[in-house]
């Protein structure tokens, strides 16, 4: 069985969705019995319950011609932070009297791991993340996201952008979650790949690129196999002494941070792209 992509998605009407992504259509699966992608996630084998529907009478709809939501139902967003050797160094510069503890926790056993978003504020592909005005040097931070079931089993993966303000981080770290949490603070989409091992999505490149005014100012890349832990590892530690009744979407953390004399600007455009997820791809406004 191959993986998959399946998404949450609106077809004219309020009503949401759950697609599977086949080239340039969408499946119905609500059509074959999926209500919700934690279905999916929750099931004992997601791959298998999805290769098991028979999608030759289901609706198709062209991927124009809908709108995709966020890929979250009730699920916690959280986010482990410092993973990779080049968040580090942007950290350290960033900040004064605390950079020895983004060293630290880089070498540490524990990793860090805080809040980021409760699902009903996170964004889908083709909305706008946010830009707090009290800010003036924000960054996204391109990021694979972790879907991890109710059971800690990691059920699917889609892309993230953990949306920061590196002067409000930089100037105490103690204002972290001001920095990272705040009104579109968070995306997700534009879909969940479900069927991927660790070791498929360590050989895969995260992209991304910032258009302004239709020019690109800032591209970079990364390696998944950059970071430095486990998934597993990141999710042992997100489920200590914590249950997720809903499960919990976790992201892994950046590796690509633009120069220090760069900041988002709204209106510009946040592209980022994980073959063989897809792109999500955001505009930028003012919160
Ligand atoms: O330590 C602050 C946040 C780190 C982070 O979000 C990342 O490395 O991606
Ligand atoms: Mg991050």
């Amino acid at each position: 069985m191959s993986p998959v992509n399946i998404c949450r998605f609106l077809a004219g009407d309020t009503t949401v969705r759950v697609g599977l992504i086949d080239d340039v259509h969408v499946v119905d699966l609500t059509r074959g019995g999926i209500a919700t992608v934690s279905q999916v996630l929750e099931s004992a084998e997601p791959l298998a319950l999805l290769s098991g529907i028979d999608r030759s009478g289901l609706p198709r709809f062209a991927l124009a011609d809908v709108v995709l939501r966020a890929p979250i139902e009730q699920q916690e967003v959280w986010a482990a932070g410092v993973t990779y050797l080049r968040s580090k160094t942007a950290r350290m510069e960033e900040s004064d009297f605390s950079a020895t503890a983004y060293d630290r926790v880089y070498d540490a056993d524990r990793p860090e791991i805080f809040f980021k978003s409760i699902a009903e504020k996170v964004v889908a592909t083709g909305e706008a993340v946010g830009i707090r005005r009290d800010a003036t040097w924000n960054v996204p931070e391109p990021e694979l996201a972790l879907m991890v079931n109710s059971r800690g089993e990691i059920a699917g993966c889609t892309i993230g952008n953990d949306m920061s303000s590196r002067d409000i981080e930089g100037e105490n770290l103690l204002y972290l979650p001001q920095a990272k949490v705040y009104d579109r603070s968070c995306a997700l989409g534009p879909w969940i790949r479900i069927g991927a091992t660790e070791s498929d999505a360590r050989e895969w490149t995260v992209r991304s690129a910032i258009i302004r005014g239709g020019n690109r100012v800032f591209s970079g890349e990364t390696r998944l196999g950059n970071i430095k832990r486990t998934f597993d590892e990141l999710v042992g530690f997100l489920r200590r002494s914590q249950t997720f009744r809903h499960g919990a979407v976790l992201l892994t953390g950046t590796g690509i941070v633009p120069p220090d004399d760069f900041t988002l600007e709204e209106h510009d455009i946040v592209e980022i792209e994980i073959a063989p997820i897809g792109v999500l791809r955001n505009s930028v406004v003012t919160v």
